[in-house]
């Protein structure tokens, strides 16, 4: 049993426990090592960093579609390769950047959070970075080699069927899928481990930060959302290579399962890319208002609602199919309601806000600024939830303004603010205000200069995913303020990289807690060492470092010289178990390298599944093989616990 008291060991003590245990939990050194890393922060910056990069590939190419846009009949691209560019923008953004940007975030912060010294199954947390990377590249290698996938982010057949997209584009698009859907799948499992078992001694449900709530809830939606649209995009690839029918009418397929099988993942899925974000407004609005977010059991009760609600939506994205009308009217229905449980906790934001003290920085403009957009956002939304209106404007640029206020508004803008916050956490030294204003200011005006118009092109019946236009239509002046509007989208996210780049070296030194928050993350250093807390805490309260007597003990007791930790149960985190987590390792890597050769192999051959499968096979032997210095320690811990 592990003793909690007060640490009473000597300063000069608690530096040799420090030494020892960044010995014990940093990742290994040289180039070995680079491959080898699985400390939680190690992964999830690089994991942060892939996915940002992928936010500016796919915002390259919104902006070549802009400038084409920007007057009629334009020669700048022409229809073919104006296909992949919506097509590689949509499936960027959606499965590289905004759901694993957020699952990376979490990797970082959720140890922190909960007092942790890791995440759970850090070796698989490892491979899940490197699979996801892995898919990235490879979908971004077919786009350069001009064969990447053209039949839009959601691939509806027959268009992507093997008849009218004969050619591997549309393959490598389905195999994009399977890549990012088993890293995100992992992930998911690792956190929902993580926050039920690894929680600091005292942190009961009900005192949980509401940004792991929002991780929590998110994860268990992946569970539920992801296997159906691997299950859907598998389904295509066999149509496509193998000659199955499954969505080929003619021989008893259903081309309508295709978009039930999508929308089942797609509609959750922009649930997870939003309810992240919800996390990062309560934890910035409490710190910048300096008080606790009004109502947490509501907060709480309304992200597990949304999440619900969410997966009883997805026929609102196919009102215009021939789906019997009185089931549609019953999905207009959920639509709406879902609008419920978002409001409720704008609404306890709002009080919030409206009883603290504001410190106006620049999270909290980023924050400010979601409450603008997304309820615009929020509003077209309930327009298009009606069938008789979504009908009207099916397809038309309406549809594009609106997906763009709810994801830029919903999830984008929190982020920011999220990295304008907890960039002091990661580097030890905060980012600049005054390019961060100018970061704020760039981007909302920008935003809806650009986004803004899209909503009278679509009323104007200008239709979507179309490469160029006629003079004259009274198209002309709104597609080109959307251009003027991605260029100041373009010039801020510039300024947030110049930003970055500065702060990272000559930033102002922020120490463990700039903003005076109240969470667990803030109570160790900045950045915080290789195993998190040289002391881990004891929670007691909702918003710790704020309790009246801060943290009012720690845990002592674990072993410093391996990486042990402590395990709670899940409902009161009473302290329960003191397993030893792996050590770094290249396996993670190596099978990572294996599985990326079955997947694309099997782009070609049918026959790279069966001899793939051996690399695999060997790669996860070697990976859970036993060391002999590890049983032998195990042995003895469960001799004398
Ligand atoms: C950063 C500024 C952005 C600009 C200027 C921009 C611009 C555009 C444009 C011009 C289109 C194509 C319209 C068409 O021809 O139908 C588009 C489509 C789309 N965008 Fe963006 N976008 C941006 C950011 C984002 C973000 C952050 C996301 C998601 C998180 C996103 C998701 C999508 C999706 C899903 C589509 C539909 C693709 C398809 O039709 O297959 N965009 N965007
Ligand atoms: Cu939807």
């Amino acid at each position: 049993m592990t003793t909690i008291t007060t640490p009473t060991s000597t300063p000069a003590g608690q530096r040799d426990s420090a030494r020892r245990l960044e010995e014990t939990w940093r990742d290994p050194p040289g180039l070995y090592g680079w491959f080898a890393a699985i400390n939680h922060k190690t992964i999830a910056v690089r994991f942060m960093l892939t996915t940002f990069g992928f936010f500016v590939a796919g915002g390259v190419l919104a902006l070549i579609m802009r400038l084409q846009l920007a007057r009629p009949e334009n020669n700048l691209v022409g229809p073919d390769f104006y296909n992949q560019l919506f097509t590689m923008h949509g499936t960027t953004m959606m499965f590289l950047f905004a759901v694993p940007v957020m699952q990376a975030v979490g990797s970082y912060l959720v140890p922190l959070m909960l007092g942790a010294r890791s995440l759970a199954f850090p070796r698989m947390n490892a491979f899940a970075y490197w699979i996801f990377l892995f898919g990235g590249l490879m979908l971004y290698a077919a786009f350069l080699l001009d064969i990447g996938p053209d039949a839009g982010w959601f691939a509806y057949v027959p268009l992507a069927g093997p008849d009218y997209s004969p050619g591997k584009r549309v393959d490598f698009w389905a195999q994009l899928i399977t890549f990012t859907e088993l890293s995100g799948l992992l992930e998911a499992v690792i956190l929902i481990t993580t926050i039920f078992k690894m929680r600091a001694p005292g942190m009961t449900l009900n005192r949980m930060p509401l940004y792991v709530w929002t991780m929590l809830v998110t994860s268990f939606m992946v569970l539920f959302a992801m296997p159906s649209v691997m299950l859907a995009s598998t389904a295509l690839i066999t149509d496509r290579l193998v000659g199955t029918h499954f969505y080929n009418p003619a021989e008893g397929g259903d081309a309508l399962l295709w978009q039930h099988l999508f929308w089942f993942f797609g509609h959750p899925e922009v649930y997870l890319i939003f309810i992240p974000p919800l996390g990062f407004m309560s934890s910035i609005i409490a710190t910048f208002s300096r008080r606790p977010v009004y109502g947490y059991p509501a907060m709480v009760l309304a992200v597990i609602a949304t999440a619900f609600l969410a997966f009883g939506l997805w026929v609102h994205h196919m009102y215009a199919t021939n789906i019997p009308e009185l089931g549609k009217s019953f999905f207009t229905a959920s639509s709406a309601m879902i609008a419920i449980p978002t409001a409720i906790q704008i609404f306890c934001w709002i009080a919030t806000l409206w009883t603290g003290r504001l410190n106006f920085k620049t999270p909290l403009l980023f924050a400010l600024g979601f409450f603008f957009i997304l309820t615009l956002g929020g509003l077209t939304g309930v327009i298009l939830a009606s069938v008789a209106l979504d009908l009207q404007v099916h397809d038309t640029y309406f549809v594009v303004a609106h997906l763009h206020y709810v994801l830029i508004g919903g999830a984008v803008f929190p982020l920011f603010g999220a990295f304008y916050y907890w960039f002091p956490k990661f580097t030890g030294r905060l980012l600049g205000e005054t390019l961060g204003k100018w970061n704020f200011w760039l981007f909302f005006i920008g935003f809806n200069v650009s986004f803004f118009p899209m909503h009278l092109l679509g009323l104007a019946g200008m239709p979507r995913r179309v490469w160029t236009y006629p003079a004259g239509m009274g198209w002309d002046q709104m597609n080109l303020a959307a251009t003027v509007g991605g260029v100041m989208i373009a010039a801020s996210v510039l300024l947030f990289i110049i930003n970055v780049l500065k702060s990272r070296r000559h930033g102002v030194p922020a120490g463990p807690n700039p903003w005076g928050a109240g969470t667990l993350e803030w109570g160790t250093d900045s950045p915080p060492p290789a195993g998190n807390f040289v002391a881990p805490p004891v929670c007691g309260g909702r918003y710790p470092l704020w309790e009246p007597d801060g943290v009012p003990a720690h845990v002592t007791g674990l072993a410093d010289d391996r990486r042990e930790i402590l395990v709670t149960t899940l409902m009161d985190a009473v302290p329960d178990l003191r397993p030893t987590m792996p050590s770094p390792s290249i396996w993670p890597f190596l099978s990572a390298i294996a599985v990326t050769i079955l997947f694309i192999g099997s782009i070609f051959t049918p026959w790279a599944v069966v001899w793939g499968a051996v690399p695999v096979a060997i790669g996860l032997t070697l990976w859970f093989w036993p060391r002999k210095k590890e049983t032998r320690r195990n042995v003895v811990s469960e001799v004398h616990p």
